[in-house]
């Protein structure tokens, strides 16, 4: 009795860091700008039918409208006020969406801003999505309510009121950031408020929380306005189930905050991740694929069960953020596709793909001037996820998700959930290959000749269907066949010119043979 008392509180004290996805699902996508209702639609007709564990929303709250430029996406990181009010929908939308998606299986997971406010340079008055009224200069938020005595200005000792330096954990957290009015953590009320916001959430059927600026917060305020948190909601979770919480912490070492500061609070986001995968892939740095063979804790990453990972994401795919240059998006199709494949393959930390939109990327001077532009939209109102007939997306929605070989792999990593990482092998540059217990292979060629070799897979005898070239259907393959003997030998062949330069084999595309 005693024992299971104590599991059951560990349970508890645990559940931040688990997503609560359903059992056989293991990824999170971000559909980035997205419209709640074609959310609905997409966790139906695809994400539901392909193993996707959950989706990432943009805020759902109210929001400044910002004109100069003209609705750029990151106007949704300036909050006005708690109101379910966006340019992705109003509560009901929202509310039908939690509903529909948790009813095919699929979790949904709110992108929170709640270290700040608008920007302090924003004029009064009601151009917000909801036409709430504001007043930066005042401190006056009056649909929250929010008044000055809610911000950390008096608590930030630069004479700017703006963070000058990384390297002051005071001023990172007590003062603005990019001049967002910074809200006063340490306050009961504010806590309250941020609480109420997320409980409203949560009743609705959240599965959990990105939170935004988590670097910009005292762990402990963190603390203090988590632990007010309701449980999720018994419609679709178990009694007592916390909400999976990941904080936005940037720590690629050298600063004074780090993201072991925020363990304690739930799951953190693993930014050396993406930067050093692109930089692998892309060779640069005289970094090989064969390295990759310690991937995760050896490399000074954070321990795996405490961390968010992804190749890109909304900030650093446009040069925001961190990361730079080796960070790998849609725009490097080729490179982008293994590093996912990489991703999802390798068991480190809670995978996050990202799905885009594409925007007029311009380069001047090594900075994409382009950086701001908002999502496709007409007359401001965002344009509809049209699905082609080929099941791509069109609308300059880039729908990177439901590229073939990105969707395989996200099926892929639910089929060796819970195996170990076996069987390496790597040529000493940049041909790589690894299994996953007995469930799943895969090999990669990024050099610059052919890979031709016989690998030790792990898997039971029989005929496979690569899952990147093609897919298992009807029980055949579409794409390359694979013969694995009984030993759990294969040979593969992968010229570096293919058009996606890697294989993949599970269990679950295994040709049925009659014997
Ligand atoms: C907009 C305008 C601003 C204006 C402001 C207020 O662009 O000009 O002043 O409104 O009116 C997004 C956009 C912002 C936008 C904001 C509000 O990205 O451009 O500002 O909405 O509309 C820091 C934070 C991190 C944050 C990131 C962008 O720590 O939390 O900046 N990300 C989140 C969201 C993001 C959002 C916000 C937060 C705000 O994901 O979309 O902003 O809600 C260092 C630090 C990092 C720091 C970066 C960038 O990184 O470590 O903590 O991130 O600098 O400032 C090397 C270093 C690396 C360093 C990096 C970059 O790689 O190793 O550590 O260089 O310098």
């Amino acid at each position: 009795m005693r024992f299971l008392l104590l599991l059951s509180v560990l349970g508890r004290c645990w559940a931040q860091y688990d997503p609560h996805t359903q059992p056989g699902r293991t990824s999170i996508v971000h559909l980035f700008e997205w419209r709640w209702d074609d959310i609905a639609l997409e966790c139906e007709r695809y994400l539901g039918p392909n193993g996707f564990g959950g989706v990432q929303i943009s805020p759902p709250n109210e929001n400044a409208v910002i004109s100069n430029p003209s609705r750029p996406w990151w106007e949704r990181y300036q909050p006005i006020s708690y109101k379910i009010c966006t340019r992705s929908g109003n509560e009901d939308e929202f509310r039908d969406m939690v509903k529909r998606c948790n009813n095919v299986g699929v979790r949904i997971y709110v992108d929170a801003v709640v270290n700040h406010m608008c920007g302090n340079g924003v004029s009064a008055g009601t151009s917000s999505t909801c036409g709430s009224y504001f007043n930066p200069g005042s401190r006056e938020f009056s649909a929250v309510p929010y008044s000055a005595w809610d911000f950390n200005d008096g608590k930030c000792k630069t004479s700017s009121g703006e963070i000058e330096s990384y390297n002051d954990i005071y001023q990172v957290r007590d003062c603005r950031l990019v001049g967002l009015l910074d809200l006063a953590l340490e306050k009961d009320y504010v806590r309250t408020k941020v609480a109420e916001y997320m409980n409203h959430l949560i009743d609705i059927g959240v599965a959990g929380f990105r939170i935004d600026a988590s670097k910009h917060m005292w762990p402990g305020d963190m603390k203090a306005f988590l632990v007010k948190l309701n449980n999720l909601n018994t419609s679709w979770f178990p009694e007592g189930a916390r909400p999976f919480i990941y904080q936005e912490v940037i720590d690629l070492g050298g600063e004074a905050i780090q993201s072991s500061d925020y363990f304690g609070n739930g799951r953190v986001t693993e930014f050396k991740y993406g930067i050093k995968l692109g930089t692998v892939l892309r060779k640069w740095n005289g970094e090989k694929m064969a390295y990759l063979k310690n991937w995760g804790e050896g490399w000074a990453f954070m321990p795996s069960d405490k961390a968010l990972v992804f190749v890109d994401n909304h900030d650093n795919q446009r040069g925001h953020g961190a990361g730079g240059a080796s960070i790998l998006t849609f725009w490097d199709a080729r490179l982008y596709k293994m590093a996912v494949g990489f991703m999802l393959a390798h068991p480190y930390g809670v995978t996050r793909v990202m799905s885009s939109f594409r925007w007029p990327r311009y380069f001047d001077n090594g900075k994409d001037i382009n950086d701001w532009v908002g999502p496709p939209s007409e007359n401001e109102v965002i344009k509809r996820v049209i699905i082609n007939p080929d099941s791509t997306c069109g609308n300059d929605w880039v729908c990177e998700h439901r590229w073939r070989q990105i969707r395989n792999m996200v099926i892929f990593r639910n089929v060796v959930d819970g195996q170990p990482f076996k069987n390496w092998w790597d040529n000493e540059r940049n041909q790589v290959a690894f299994g996953r217990g007995n469930r799943g292979f895969i090999v990669f060629n990024n050099d610059d000749w052919t890979l031709s070799v016989t690998l030790q897979t792990g898997l039971p005898a029989g005929i496979y269907c690569d899952i990147i070239s093609g897919d298992k259907i009807n029980n055949n393959c579409t794409g390359i066949k694979i013969n694995v003997c009984s030993k759990g030998l294969a040979s593969f062949s992968i010229s570096n010119t293919a058009e996606d330069p890697f294989i993949a084999i599970h269990v679950d595309a295994k040709l049925k043979t009659d014997e």
